[in-house]
């Protein structure tokens, strides 16, 4: 297997920038058995950074093989939480030693400005994994009292080995959110980065190997969804799987498990968060928030804010400002190693032909591109202008459907029992955020709103220790902080006869 290695001169990182381009199976990098290769690009040129091996179901099969043997010789219970601990911790210290680099492989690779990328994606990987190494020698069950001849007690046990399917729009993170509580809890991964963000799994795949972790706990294989991806999904070894990605996918892996082992599933999918923007809100920092909430990564947030309500009393204002927020968003778009960017392109041409189709059918359908609707007139780069829709109607598909761009809904509001009606009409539930200098107000509505994560007068500022996932179509299961745990170990309940003769 090969190497990637560029040399960068730019404004916020100089010096060079690698990352092994196998599979890295069993502690190794290994090239894929049918030798096939997924082409790498960087969406702010458009332009070919490097070629990766494509795992296939034949390399998924040796991966779940050296795992499992992983599992029984060196990993689970076998291994004191404290010994798995400190190899998260270690980990942690080898990412932390390398972070610039890893954040330039991750602007490269998602074209994700630097500002961001080292602000959240390197920070809040860095926190997830020293959070969980933390765990590890804290996890454990339960005396129950039930009578004098018997004692009962749980063992939280991990499941073996798990399946990991991750996205594009936070590919380092993903890992972390996905390895730390894994491994904390003494499961064994097979995990599966996007085809079209795999560098910065893989050059954390050679951390895992210097940090030395026992061969074959953490393998890292590249691959498309419906080869690589779908074998882990129907795995007969892979115990559990967890999935972060489009609920279309999360409803074939769901299907995929009661089809082969009925694997435990948790799913991190789609949403279609409703903002609401009350008459009593402060006005600047509700903009901010609402800007931050849809122009973040550039819309490619599963919890982004794109169904923004205005009460009528702050409409024209809000608007007034939002627009200008996006105006000053749109001026900043480029380079993500430029000073100053803060908005870079879509990942692919297929996610910037999908974000367009979204615009143009709202426009079809009667809304208003009160700003943007547009191509960003840059020459290279799946850039879309920061976006704001008016006039939108509850059917429309902008209002129902999730764009994953920078693309916002607005819709006016009169009362707050309509505002609640309106913010529930989705299949979505993951976020809401509720924008009011009223407590009781604030408190009653993130109350009502069918979510799993409520903001009030902040926005998709996610913390490494608060739990985080969806209601209704935006999945089931919930990751970091001590819930993440839970979903990955089973409850092993265990009765001692101290007395009992019969
Ligand atoms: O997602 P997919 P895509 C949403 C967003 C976006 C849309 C499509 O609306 O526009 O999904 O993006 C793997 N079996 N989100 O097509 O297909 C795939 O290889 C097993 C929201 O990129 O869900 C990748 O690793 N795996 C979301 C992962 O699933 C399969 C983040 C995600 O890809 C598979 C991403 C299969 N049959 C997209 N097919 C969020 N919640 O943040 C694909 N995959």
């Amino acid at each position: 297997p090969g190497t990637f290695k560029v040399e960068l001169d730019t404004p916020v990182y100089k010096g060079s920038v690698s990352c092994n381009t196998g599979l890295f199976i069993d502690g190794k990098f290994v090239d894929a058995v049918e030798g096939g290769t997924i082409d790498v690009i960087n969406p702010s040129t458009g332009k070919l950074l490097t070629k990766v091996a494509a795992a296939t179901s034949k390399d998924v099969d040796i991966a779940v093989a050296a795992a499992k043997r992983a599992y029984k010789t060196s990993w689970g219970l076998k291994v004191p939480g404290a010994q798995r601990g400190e190899l998260l911790m270690k980990l942690a210290t080898l990412l932390e030693a390398n972070i610039n680099e890893f954040a330039a492989l991750e602007c490269l690779n998602l074209g994700k400005p630097w500002s961001e990328t080292t602000g959240f994606d390197m920070r809040n990987s860095l926190q997830t994994l020293k959070y969980y190494a933390g765990w590890a020698d804290k996890v454990h069950g339960h005396t129950i009292e039930t009578n004098e001849q018997k004692l009962a007690y749980t063992r939280h046990e991990p499941f073996g080995v798990v399946g990991q399917i991750i996205p594009w729009n936070y590919p380092l993170t993903m890992v972390s959110w996905k390895i730390g509580p894994a491994l904390a809890t003494g499961n064994v991964v097979v995990l599966k980065p996007s085809e079209m963000t795999p560098l910065t799994a893989l050059k954390l795949a050679s951390l895992v190997q210097e940090a030395g972790f026992p061969p074959g706990v953490v393998n890292i294989i590249p691959g498309y969804g419906a080869t690589a991806g779908a074998a882990i999904a129907l795995h007969p070894d892979i115990r559990k799987i967890a999935f972060t990605g489009s609920t279309l996918t999360g409803r074939k892996i769901q299907e995929a498990s009661s089809k082969s082992n009925l694997k435990v599933v948790t799913l991190e999918l789609g949403g279609k968060s409703p903002n609401i923007i009350f008459d009593d809100a402060d006005l600047g920092q509700a903009v901010k928030w609402a800007a931050i909430g849809i122009f973040t990564n550039s819309g490619q947030v599963c919890t982004a804010g794109s169904r923004i309500f205005v009460q009528e009393g702050i409409y024209d204002a809000f608007m007034k400002a939002f627009s200008e927020a996006a105006a000053g968003v749109s001026n900043k778009t480029g380079d993500p190693f430029a000073e100053g960017t803060v908005h870079g392109p879509v990942v692919s041409q297929t996610q910037f032909d999908r974000v367009m189709n979204h615009i143009n059918t709202a426009k079809a359908e009667g809304a208003t591109a009160f700003i943007g609707g547009e191509r960003h007139s840059l020459t290279d780069g799946f850039f879309v202008k920061p976006t704001i829709f008016t006039d939108c109607t509850p059917d429309m598909k902008i209002i129902q459907e999730e764009v994953f761009g920078p693309v916002a809904a607005v819709v006016k509001f009169k009362t707050e029992e309509e505002v609640i009606e309106m913010a529930n009409d989705t299949e979505y539930g993951l976020a809401c955020a509720v924008f009011t200098e009223n407590a009781s107000k604030a408190i009653r509505v993130s109350n009502a709103l069918e979510a799993g994560m409520a903001f009030v007068n902040c926005n998709i500022t996610t913390e490494y220790n608060v739990p985080f996932g969806g209601y209704k179509q935006s999945g089931y299961g919930r990751e970091l902080g001590a819930y993440a745990i839970d979903t990955y170990t089973q409850v092993k309940a265990v009765h001692i006869n101290v007395g009992l003769k019969i």
